[in-house]
């Protein structure tokens, strides 16, 4: 079933999707690279803070393990089987998220993006990259079981449309700078 399938991406996905949004809200303070640059311009820049990021990646992982509280009456009422985050994964997937789109920060400075700059494609997979490789890593038998190629397909699909909804909503809302 293909909501199945929807739901299980979209629940897998979850504390990888939250920490970048979490980051826009709690973002300020100290910039990780400290103002310095590289080549002429900022290393990441003064999107890319440490509140930001430990904030992100702290909602990711307590988002989670209160995921992991209402998986047997979510995969009962779904009829299908959502899967439960350890610890490690539950890290993984949310500081992945952060590390992705830190990661996307740099490459921009390096091709003389400003801040706030876009790079399509970048913006909307970045943390999912992020992600899923540290999840892979860490918790590699978790994240083959979940993340199967039909898994992976829907996310690699979906995320895209999330990330363009959410993103306008943010903007609409005045919460976020840019509509991306
Ligand atoms: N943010 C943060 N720390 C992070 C990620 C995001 O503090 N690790 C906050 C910052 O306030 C940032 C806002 O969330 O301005 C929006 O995030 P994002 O769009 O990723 O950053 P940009 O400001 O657009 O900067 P960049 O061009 O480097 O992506
Ligand atoms: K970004
Ligand atoms: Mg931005």
């Amino acid at each position: 079933m293909i909501g199945t399938l929807v739901a299980t991406a979209f629940w897998a996905m979850l504390p990888a999707y939250v920490p970048n949004n979490a980051a826009v809200l709690a973002g300020g303070g100290r910039p990780i690279d400290g103002g310095r640059e590289w080549h002429g311009a900022r290393l990441l820049g003064d999107g890319k803070t440490w509140r930001g990021t430990a904030v992100g990646t702290l909602v990711g992982v307590l988002l989670a393990l209160g995921l992991n509280a209402l998986a047997d009456p979510a995969s009962a009422a779904l009829g299908g089987d959502l899967p439960t985050f350890a610890l490690p994964a539950a890290f993984a997937l949310a500081f992945g998220a952060m590390c992705g789109d830190i990661g996307a920060s740099f490459l921009k400075r390096r091709s003389g993006r400003e801040r706030g700059a876009a790079f399509p494609g970048l913006d909307q997979l970045d943390f999912v990259v992020g992600a899923l490789g540290l999840a892979f890593l860490v918790d590699t038998d978790w994240a083959l079981a979940v993340f199967t190629p039909r898994v992976l397909a829907v996310v690699l699909v979906m995320t895209p449309l999330l990330h363009v909804v959410t993103n306008v909503g943010a903007y609409l809302l005045g919460v976020k700078n840019e509509p991306w």
